[in-house]
């Protein structure tokens, strides 16, 4: 890896880049994964790269909406094993969840030394080497899934995702998290629940809020769901979003 100086103001970025650099070289990332990153990025600047309040909101309502579920999934794609790979492990043993390999760029390589790392890096229950399951209204490879994970389950965490996916697992009746750094993607205007932060603080943070949230009553756990106004939370972000670039000028 790359020595890069503590002391460069954009550290954490140019560490965070080398990083996905280093998992594409290592055949976890795609390459289009450099691509998305760049598009995550930009979204970021403009956020001020920190987990602004209406993210934080929807953070909390997602920890209700996994602690509340009988069959939490968190979907692992290519960029989510290389930037937060640790974080959803933690996160899955805390729900507890299970986790699922599910890629875009599907070949048998990526499956296996993605999961191979996650195991590495101690995850247990792990869906996604066996697909036995399709989401219906789905032709590209992201379509194949295991029915004892992402094909069952009530809710769904999908980071990074692209889009149609996020909206077949809508239309399957399935409450869908994602997080996004782009609010104006399909996934973020599709998802019952949309996080506009970057994955690398929004997965930690979701974690805090199931430790806060863990003795709740499951019933006002569910009425948290059940009241959350997604169209609200993004129009709050595309607001915060202007003012910030208004700002500027
Ligand atoms: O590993 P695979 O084969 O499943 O492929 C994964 C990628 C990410 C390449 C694939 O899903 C893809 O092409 O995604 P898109 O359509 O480029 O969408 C990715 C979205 O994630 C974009 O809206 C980006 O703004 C957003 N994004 C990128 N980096 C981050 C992010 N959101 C949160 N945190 C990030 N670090």
């Amino acid at each position: 890896m790359q020595k890069i100086s503590k002391s460069h103001p954009r550290y954490q970025s140019l560490v965070t880049r080398e990083l996905i650099a280093q998992a594409m070289k290592h055949g976890i990332v795609h390459e289009t994964g450099l691509i998305a990153h760049g598009r995550g990025e930009a979204f970021d600047y403009l956020l001020g790269e920190t987990t602004i309040p209406l993210a934080d909101s929807a953070e909390k309502i997602a920890a209700a909406a996994l602690l509340s579920a009988k069959n939490p999934v968190i979907s692992i794609n290519g960029n989510v094993a290389a930037l937060a790979a640790d974080e959803c492990i933690s996160l899955a043993k805390n729900i507890p969840a299970n986790l699922e390999i599910n890629l875009f760029h599907r070949s048998p390589e990526r499956v296996k030394k993605i999961a191979a790392m996650l195991r590495k890096k101690g995850a247990h229950s792990l869906y996604g080497l066996n697909p036995d399951a399709r989401i219906p209204g789905l032709d590209s490879d992201r379509a194949l899934c295991e029915k004892k994970g992402i094909f069952t389950a009530d809710v769904v965490l999908v980071p990074l995702e692209d889009g149609d996916r996020c909206q077949a697992l809508q239309g399957m009746g399935k409450i869908v998290i994602a997080i996004d750094l782009n609010p104006l993607s399909r996934s973020a205007q599709a998802a019952t629940i949309t996080i506009v932060d970057n994955v690398t603080r929004a997965v930690p943070r979701i974690e805090h809020w199931v430790d806060t949230l863990k003795d709740t009553k499951s019933s006002h756990l569910v009425k948290l769901v059940s009241t959350w106004d997604n169209s609200k939370n993004l129009a709050g972000v595309m607001s915060f979003l202007s003012k910030r670039l208004n700002s500027f000028s």
